[in-house]
């Protein structure tokens, strides 16, 4: 089983699209828990093309290689990390702030929110204020959750939380926020009810928030 994590952890580093594929399915065939397999064989291998980044033994494009070849893997164990005996929790709108690309995170975030009995409007990346203004005023989201994972997208979080005030939808939905550089201080900084450093306690806070634990 060690050697299956060990195979998708290098298939990610290496961006071997089509080795994730099939070791994360032989993984699911011989019944390994999926958050096993989505910890230590994959969130670890970007923490590694992150690391490889910093000390200039990658470059932009082997980030992107690894990224596909994480989502790949994503989409495999997105149905096994639901949860089916969890009732629908409350509705979220997920998205990564204007400016920022990076959704591998967020899509993780979507996922685990997803599977703890969440329904999501998953508005991608690089997403506009006046698209998350517009889509609390069409739908209603009890949760909208913002991700951005560059220190010069950060702030597009603050503006997102401005525009709702303008639209005067502030009071109507709780903002959560994370990602890499998101710290609790900046979340009060600039007014979201809530942080969270990682997938599985945005799913918590997710909950506290609209009093569903
Ligand atoms: Co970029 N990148 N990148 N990148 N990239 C980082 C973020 C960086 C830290 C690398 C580094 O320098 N060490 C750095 C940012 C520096 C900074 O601002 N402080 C950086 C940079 C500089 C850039 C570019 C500017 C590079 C360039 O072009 N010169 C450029 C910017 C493009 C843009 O967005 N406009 C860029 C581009 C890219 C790629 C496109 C190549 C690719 C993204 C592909 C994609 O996402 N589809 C990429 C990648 C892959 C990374 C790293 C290596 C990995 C990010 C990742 O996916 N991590 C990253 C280095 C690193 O993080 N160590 C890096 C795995 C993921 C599971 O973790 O996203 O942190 P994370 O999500 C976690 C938590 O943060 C939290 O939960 C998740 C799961 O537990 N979380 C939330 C996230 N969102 C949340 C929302 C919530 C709650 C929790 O809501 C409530």
């Amino acid at each position: 089983m060690e050697a299956i994590l060990h195979e998708i952890y290098n298939g990610i580093l290496n961006g071997e699209s089509k080795t994730v594929e099939a070791k994360v399915q032989v993984a699911l065939d011989n019944k390994m828990n999926p958050k096993e397999i989505l910890d230590q064989g994959m969130v670890n291998a970007m923490a590694e093309v992150g690391h490889r980044y910093e000390i200039g033994e990658f470059y932009v494009p082997e980030m992107l290689i690894s990224a596909r070849a994480m989502l790949v893997g994503m989409g495999i164990l997105k149905s096994h990390l639901k949860d089916a005996n969890i009732a629908p929790a409350g509705k979220v709108a997920i998205g990564t702030v204007k400016g920022d690309l990076h959704d591998i995170g967020k899509n993780l975030v979507s996922m685990m929110l997803e599977g703890g009995g969440f329904e999501i409007l998953d508005l991608g990346s690089d997403v506009m204020p006046e698209k998350i203004v517009a889509v609390v005023k069409e739908f209603s989201p009890d949760i909208v959750a913002l991700s951005a994972l560059l220190t010069t997208t950060m702030p597009n979080m603050k503006v997102t939380i401005e525009a709702l005030k303008v639209a005067n939808l502030r009071d109507k939905v709780k903002v959560i926020i994370g990602g890499a550089p998101v710290t609790e201080v900046y979340t009060q900084q600039i007014g979201a009810d809530g942080y969270a450093p990682d997938a599985s306690r945005a799913v918590k806070l997710a909950k506290d928030l609209i009093g569903k634990r």
